[in-house]
């Protein structure tokens, strides 16, 4: 199904050292968000919002990509495009996939008006294996906000289950002067559908005006609502409730921030090993002139595994497949590595332990020249708890440049810090203890700077390093 096309633009822009190896992204231009997960006769199918005709956020189509093993995927055509004079002709949004009776069915957000401003829910079907889609002629299926929102326009990106024979639907939105919202929804048919009420309203003060792209499912014995709240800012913007889930009342008992970073408009699905998977966009970090001329933006992160641990936090593992790109293997135990050490390139995955001790941070450096003194450094602070991604730029006296985040990182008394890290070129996810997220991207990246060296080496239990491959056959 891969078209030459699509391979030559790969081929192009493969020798753009920014650009991840492992990670998914489209041949070139613009994508966000994951839409319509969806696994279908064994294949996995990753539809995102994309800009088929630039690199800036622009005109969003449906992008489509297959893949047997998350890994691996090949471009599909273009699925969902705007239809001019339709309820989806200045966009389509964010949205899911479901498996309605044996037809593969999308349900997303169409939208019309110059600034959006009506968004309304549709569904689009496919009969020939997920390849082309046929709008629903009734579109929209939902075609307005409910009234308690006391605002017309901010009403996007839906889920949906089936419980029994009922299908739900929980769409992100906002309550006016109240804060973000997620209005749940009721079906017998999939078409016809009876608004219930609010599942779950924010804090506008705490977590944000408008909620987005809202995630809902049972994970365990409880329930956990995902939503990306837009904030303006890289902080926190990912938030999930866990809770109870009874008579249509989602009542969350715990609070937590997915990812600190970069990630954000997630998008999980179950597949068939019963795993809850969760995609997520990964945000340049960059300006919009280097993104046009790059002709490239946007990554989809590693599909991570959730679980729950038994304080109701969401724990995240990149899926076990990874480990098939897996190539040269370096592993260092416990005891002081002062030295820079020259690794093969930015694509790499790796995992280490440290015992901290009271006072002194420990982590890694990483995309580092060989003197140490450009890096991007990954560390702990014991003194404060905090992880921090912080980039050291020396040319702009040796103060941070992009970005430097710090965010809150306990550990229990006589835990270990267990980092996992992937970098892919500009991408940088860091997941401590499986729980802590904390995605960046860093620009720029000389390409000689492929050393890597130990923060606080004494506390260091074990380094494992792994070079990874390439997913395409470019
Ligand atoms: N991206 C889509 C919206 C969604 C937002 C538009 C989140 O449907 O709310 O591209 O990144």
């Amino acid at each position: 199904m891969a078209t030459e096309p699509a391979l030559a633009i790969r081929q192009r822009l493969a020798s753009d050292h920014h650009r991840p190896r492992y990670h998914f992204q489209p041949p070139c231009n613009w994508m966000n968000d994951p839409n319509g997960l969806i696994q279908w006769n064994g294949q996995y199918h990753l539809f995102y919002q994309h800009n088929p005709n630039g690199p800036l956020w622009a005109d969003m189509h449906w992008g489509h990509a297959v893949s047997d093993d998350l890994l691996h995927w090949t471009d599909w055509p273009v699925a969902l495009a705007p239809t001019s004079g339709g309820p989806d002709e200045r966009g389509i949004f964010s949205g899911c996939a479901v498996d309605h009776a044996g037809t593969p069915t999308l349900i997303y957000t169409g939208t019309r008006g110059e600034h959006y401003d009506i968004q309304t829910q549709c569904i689009a079907t496919s009969d020939d294996g997920l390849l082309t889609w046929r709008k629903y002629p009734g579109n929209p299926v939902i075609d307005r906000v409910p009234a308690e929102a006391g605002q017309t326009r901010d009403f996007r990106d839906p889920f949906v289950w089936q419980e029994g024979d009922t299908w739900y639907m929980v769409v992100g939105s906002r309550i006016q002067d109240v804060g973000g919202a997620v209005f749940l929804y009721r079906s017998a048919d999939l078409y016809h559908w009876e608004y219930l009420h609010p599942l779950l309203t924010g804090d506008i003060r705490r977590n944000g005006i408008t909620w987005e792209c809202p995630n809902f499912f049972k994970l365990g014995d409880q329930w956990v609502l995902i939503i990306s709240s837009h904030m303006g800012t890289y902080t926190a913007s990912v938030i999930y409730f866990v809770g109870t889930y009874e008579n249509h009342r989602f009542t969350p008992h715990y609070e937590g921030v997915l990812d600190y970073g970069t990630l954000y408009a997630p998008l999980t699905l179950v597949d068939s090993q019963n795993r809850r998977l969760l995609f997520g966009w990964l945000r340049e970090d960059r300006s919009l002139a280097e993104q046009q001329a790059a002709g490239w933006s946007g990554v989809q992160s590693i599909p991570r595994v959730l679980t729950l641990d038994d304080h109701s936090r969401l724990n995240m593992s990149p899926i076990p497949e990874l480990a098939t790109l897996r190539g040269q293997h370096t592993h260092y135990g416990s005891g002081t590595m002062a030295a820079p050490l020259a690794v093969g390139g930015l694509a790499l995955d790796l995992e280490a332990t440290f015992e901290p001790a009271a006072t002194e941070p420990c982590g890694l450096s990483l995309a580092c020249s060989a003197d140490g003194n450009k890096r991007t450094d990954i560390v702990y602070d014991p003194a404060t708890g905090q992880l921090a991604v912080r980039k050291i730029t020396p040319e702009l006296f040796d103060i941070t440049t992009t970005q430097i985040r710090a965010v809150p990182h306990p550990l229990a008394a006589g835990e270990a810090l267990h980092l996992r890290i992937l970098l892919d070129g500009s991408v940088i996810e860091v997941i401590a203890n499986h729980r802590t997220s904390l995605t960046s991207r860093i620009y720029p990246l000389p390409t000689d700077d492929t050393h890597l060296r130990v923060i606080g080496g004494q506390a260091l239990h074990a380094l494992d390093i792994w070079e990874m491959s390439s997913i395409w056959p470019v």
